[in-house]
């Protein structure tokens, strides 16, 4: 039995939980609808009873909301028997262990739900070494209801107080232990992972990436790309391993290699950052990005910024990118574009390729591999004559065309992005 002992998210049966979003007004999103939380919550395994929206200046030192909304918190466990509360920001410790005891429910926070389902899917020896890494880190500092052992043996929630005390000290010093022996197990999967590495960086081979907001359609896209059956699902991280295939592009003898992986999302947990260093290091070394995107989501601005953001922190904001809007075949008709190919900003300002795509029809499809197979071409270029080509210079020149004018052609999938 793992420390960690978490509740089995697919196992058990469904938690009904009452999901508590607030809103400390024009803060940089703020999701009124809840409906990530919920897709969250779903994908941990959780069914949403209920949705709650409070707004406050700040944030209440001991509850996190105010004391009137907690007690109207209370009454809705009752109504609905809820036997977990959710909140889509992250809560202190202090506050998570307050809100249990005033509830009398196990209390989760989004990061701990992203944690639960990262712990649900890890497949491979080291994205669960990852998992437990990120977990243990959180686990540290509090010690709560929906994740002490305790309480799963005892096989019931909605009992006051939670684990012993005698308990508590006891796991924060096995805690510690395992820490330190998750790391050291991590450190040797690391060096293995430079071996290969540098083993693939003598063959030469084009690495692309497919990186992007989670349920955009990564998996999806892998598949149809390499003829690979990865697993693809309406699920919030279906993917958590780096899973890679040859790529073959036509008239490309090149060996190119594409690799799936783990989504981005909002407040990713920095923790999970932290631990999954190893599997996003995967973006930061590719020559070529996909940055995928859910073309039909109202979110997308947002979730590509974010995405952005996440990449620059791994180290992987300066690797050059193909933009992909997937789900064409969601688009409002309104919203399809005339030019399935055209350029778009990033947030630092760079134009890069954008390409829209249907990775269920296969719409598109062509025109990306075409665009995977220049951008193959520009590297080799680049390899083999790094110093003997003048009109490279054309790649680090920002691009001047206007959004209207649809194809850039001074838009090169090679070129690199420098953020401020
Ligand atoms: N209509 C439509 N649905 C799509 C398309 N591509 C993917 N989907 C659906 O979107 C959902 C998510 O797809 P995945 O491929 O699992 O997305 P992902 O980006 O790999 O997600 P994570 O691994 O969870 O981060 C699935 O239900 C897919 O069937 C598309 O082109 N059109
Ligand atoms: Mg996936």
């Amino acid at each position: 039995m793992p420390l960690s002992a978490a509740r089995q998210v697919e196992g058990d049966a469904p938690a009904r939980a009452i999901l508590v979003g607030v809103d400390f007004g024009g803060k940089r999103g703020f999701d009124d609808s809840l409906d990530e939380l919920a897709l969250l919550a779903e994908s941990a395994g959780d069914i949403a009873v209920a949705r709650v929206i409070a707004r406050r200046k700040a944030p209440d030192a001991a509850f996190f909301v105010g004391s009137g909304k907690a007690d109207e918190l209370k009454e809705l466990v009752q109504l609905h028997q809820a036997e977990a509360v959710i909140f889509d920001q992250a809560l202190s410790p202090a506050q998570q262990r307050n809100l249990e005891r005033h509830l009398g429910v196990a209390v989760a926070d989004r990061t701990m739900l992203i944690l639960e389902i990262f712990g649900a899917r890890a497949q491979s020896h080291e994205g669960k070494l990852q998992v437990e890494l990120a977990r243990l880190q959180y686990l540290s500092t509090r010690l709560v209801r929906r994740w002490s052992h305790l309480e799963r043996q005892r096989g019931g929630i909605g009992n006051r107080g939670g684990p012993g005390e005698a308990q508590i000290e006891l796991d924060r010093r096995m805690i510690g232990e395992r820490l330190k022996n998750i790391k050291k197990q991590l450190e040797k999967v690391k060096r293995q992972r430079s071996t290969q590495r540098r083993a693939r960086e003598r063959n030469a081979t084009f690495r692309v990436s497919l990186v992007g907001y989670t349920n955009a359609g990564k998996s999806t896209l892998f598949n149809a790309l390499v003829n690979a059956e990865a697993y693809a699902a309406d699920q919030l991280f279906a993917t958590l391993d780096t899973t890679t295939r040859q790529l073959h592009l036509d008239g490309i003898t090149r060996s190119v290699a594409l690799s799936d992986t783990v989504g981005f999302i909002r407040d990713l947990p920095h923790t999970l950052i932290e631990a999954f260093q190893a599997t996003l290091q995967e973006a930061a070394d590719a020559d070529l990005l996909l940055h995928v995107v859910d073309g039909a989501s109202p979110e997308l601005r947002a979730q590509m910024a974010e995405v952005q953001r996440v990449l620059d922190e791994i180290g992987a904001g300066a690797v050059p990118q193909v933009v992909v809007f997937n789900k064409l075949d969601r688009m409002d008709d309104t919203k399809r574009p005339r030019d399935l190919l055209d350029a778009i900003e990033l947030p630092s300002g760079e134009r890069v390729t954008r390409v829209f795509v249907s990775a269920k029809t296969g719409e598109g499809l062509d025109l990306l591999r075409t665009r995977i197979a220049e951008a193959t071409a520009v590297r080799a270029d680049v390899d083999l004559n790094a110093d003997a080509e003048p009109s490279f210079d054309g790649l680090v020149e920002p691009a001047t065309g206007s959004e209207e004018a649809g194809v850039d052609e001074t838009v090169r999938t090679g070129t690199y992005h420098s953020h401020a």
